[in-house]
């Protein structure tokens, strides 16, 4: 298949990712916020890859062919991830800064070592690494510890789950990057598309799907900061036992 295809497809798989936030946000205004976050990761890589599916942005850096497109879409889409995870978490406005400030130093790292040809390039993604695993760090640590002692067990849930699909399918990315014709050149510019059309359907499109499962996590979140309420104290209404109900089978 043409590599345009593959670019294609991509388009497609981001358009349905972004139906499910808008019926959403018609659904319950009150998480508006949250969902516009949830569409603009997939609705901006949709762009993202519609502009490389007419062959824009295609620029060639020694012997290789780098799309700008996609790093303008990780760039924007990346920090959007973050910001969706922290949003569940609710931590300081410093935590949100530092956490945005790694996420979009890892991706302009990238964007500098995928522009350079010569062996400085490694340098550029060996930063890009470092701010990585501070990025990690943020996710791993700081967000679940902003959660608290005693959070609410649904979101706890979404986050751990969104959290961990972040966690593994990114750390996919620099590994490939290092077998794309960008680093070592293992993978040849066509393999390297469609491993990447995965991983970003995946980081994208699964993260859409189960934030938008768990709208009523979204609920209890908003609910508990609109009553100035924590979102750890129990719905008077619900017993513990009655929240987990049916969770677990
Ligand atoms: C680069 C090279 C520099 C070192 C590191 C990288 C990490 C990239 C990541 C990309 C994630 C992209 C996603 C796209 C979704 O569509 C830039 C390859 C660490 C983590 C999630």
């Amino acid at each position: 298949m043409a590599l345009e295809t593959w670019f294609w497809v991509g388009t497609v798989g981001m358009i349905a990712g972004t139906l499910l936030p808008l019926r959403d946000m018609i659904r319950y205004p009150s998480h508006r916020r949250y969902d516009l976050v949830l569409a603009g990761i997939t609705g901006l890589a949709a762009i993202a890859y519609a502009t490389m599916g007419l062959g824009l942005t295609a620029t060639t850096v020694g012997e290789h062919t780098v799309y700008i497109a996609r790093y303008v879409d990780w760039l924007v889409t990346t920090p959007l991830i973050v910001l969706y995870l922290a949003m569940l978490a609710k931590p300081s406005r410093r935590t949100y800064v530092w956490l945005l400030l790694a996420d979009v130093f890892v991706i302009g790292a990238g964007i500098a070592a995928a522009l350079n040809p010569g062996s400085q390039r490694w340098l550029f993604f060996a930063a890009g690494a470092v701010g990585y695993v501070v990025l990690l760090y943020g996710l791993l640590r700081t967000l679940p510890r902003a959660l608290g002692d005693d959070p609410d067990p649904r979101v706890w849930s979404l986050f751990v789950t969104l959290r961990n699909i972040t966690v593994v399918l990114w750390t996919l990315y620099p590994v490939v990057w290092m077998l794309a014709p960008a680093g070592v050149g293992i993978l040849q510019t066509e393999m390297y598309t469609i491993v990447v059309v995965y991983l970003d359907f995946i980081s994208k499109v699964a993260f859409v799907a189960f934030a938008a499962l768990g709208a009523d996590a979204v609920d209890r979140l908003v609910t508990a900061t609109a009553t100035g309420s924590s979102a750890s104290m129990p719905d008077p209404m619900e017993t513990p036992a009655a929240t987990d109900a049916g969770d677990d089978d």
